[in-house]
């Protein structure tokens, strides 16, 4: 419409006229699709987690971190295969005999010696997978699309009949042909699973194709869908997100995000997603554990949270620059997104280094009982830079300048 005059409107019998998006609006469609209906988590962290190069979970070990994860409110956890060591299937057994609010999974190849053991483990629910791309097909098993439709739904009808909830996934989604794709969802979909899954096993996909390839599965199956977002490209939770979007509903997490090479969706980071959009999606889980959740896992693993992490990073929530700390002071709206206090944790206002603002040392003087006039405050905060060139100041250094201020009034020192 550049240029020209707006179109008139289409004539109605009566009631606004739709509206049209043009260059200066956004379209009103798109807004209201994006709506989520539904989120289930599936935290991964004891079978995608113990893919992590630096991962090994005693059998204790395990029972901690579910027993964190059924308190925090997942809705399934998934453990590794019991085909993988005795190791694994006695700790799959173990869990499986253990009272818990989460439903428990295990993950195994789509054949029919590997699902009865997987039912026999006592779990409520097995995910089989099988590998599609053309790729995988050629160098892994041989099979092709009818054979892969054969022995899926009878492998999905095997884990139903047992009474458990059953998932079949195709490995590398994204690199699958998408019509060969439909075909062996379709097909499995009417052995009544309870999803099927995506997965971006590499980590390759984009948002928008996400969306597509998902949206493409939610008008041909009647099961739900289930999605796995590999990181290495640093997409998976805008993945998940836009899976979400099409009319995915379940979600596959670990704790950090670990998982094989440098892992996928982390739990943490989906929460923070999801609460800036759609808080009532997340606010059936106990938000004040992840800190504890990620510091306990990090330390099971022998590594720092990272300190890019969403939420439980170190620094999460602290403002340094004079310009955000002058406005975070005023309404911490201004460049918080999510209240820490949602997590149970503190903002932090860090003043004691170069890029300090007069509001930040005005609050830290206050919270020492001292009050600087305009003058003051002025001249202390370019001490206070000044000094800092050299490397910031840590608190006692900070409240001692101030307190020497405080007390000679000129700064002297
Ligand atoms: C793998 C398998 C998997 C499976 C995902 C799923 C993947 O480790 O290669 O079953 O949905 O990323 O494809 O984790
Ligand atoms: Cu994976």
């Amino acid at each position: 419409m550049r240029g020209g005059q707006p179109p008139a409107s289409p004539p109605t019998s009566g009631g606004k006229p739709p509206q049209a998006p043009t260059e200066t609006t956004l379209d009103t469609d798109t807004r209201n699709r994006m709506r989520i209906e539904r989120f289930h988590i599936i935290d991964s962290t004891l079978r995608e987690g113990e893919q992590f190069a630096l991962a090994h979970f005693t059998p204790e070990q395990k029972l901690q971190i579910a027993q964190a994860l059924d308190d925090f409110g997942v809705d399934y956890m998934e453990l590794t295969s019991p085909l993988a060591s005795p190791q694994s299937a006695a700790d799959l057994r173990l869990m499986a005999s253990r009272p818990r609010s989460f439903r428990l999974l295990t993950h195994v190849r789509c054949n029919h010696d590997d699902a009865q053991l997987a039912i026999d483990t006592g779990v409520d629910g097995v995910d089989v997978l099988f590998a599609t791309s053309s790729a995988l097909r050629t160098v892994s098993h041989g099979y092709s699309i009818d054979e892969i439709i054969e022995i899926g739904a009878s492998v999905v009808r095997r884990i139903t009949d047992a009474g458990l909830e059953a998932r079949f996934s195709s490995e590398d989604s994204f690199r699958s042909d998408p019509d060969d794709l439909l075909r062996i969802y379709r097909a499995i979909d009417k052995a009544r699973p309870a999803r099927v899954g995506l997965a971006d096993t590499v980590g390759v996909a984009t948002p928008r194709q996400v969306y597509e390839l998902v949206s493409m599965v939610r008008r041909n199956v009647e099961c739900d869908i289930e999605f796995h977002a590999h990181n290495d490209t640093g997409c998976a939770i805008a993945n998940a997100l836009a899976a979400l979007e099409a009319g995915a509903s379940h979600i596959d997490v670990t704790v950090l995000g670990i998982g094989e090479r440098n892992g996928i969706v982390p739990l943490g980071g989906m929460i923070a997603r999801l609460l800036t959009l759609q808080p009532e999606l997340v606010e059936r889980y106990d938000l004040e554990m992840l800190p504890q959740i990620d510091a306990m896992v990090a330390e099971i693993l022998g590594i720092e949270v990272p300190f890019n992490t969403p939420v439980t990073a170190a620094n999460a929530f602290h403002h340094k620059a004079g310009m955000h700390t002058k406005a975070v002071l005023a309404d911490p709206h201004a460049y918080e997104v999510m209240d820490p206090g949602r997590f149970g944790l503190e903002r932090q206002i860090l003043a004691g280094h170069r890029l300090v603002g007069r509001h930040a040392i005005r609050d830290r003087a206050a919270l020492l009982g001292i009050a600087f006039d305009d003058d003051q405050l002025r001249a202390v905060t370019n001490e206070v830079k000044r000094r800092s060139d050299d490397g910031p100041l840590a608190n006692d250094e900070l409240d001692a300048l101030l307190m020497h201020w405080a007390v000679t009034k000129e700064g002297v020192g």
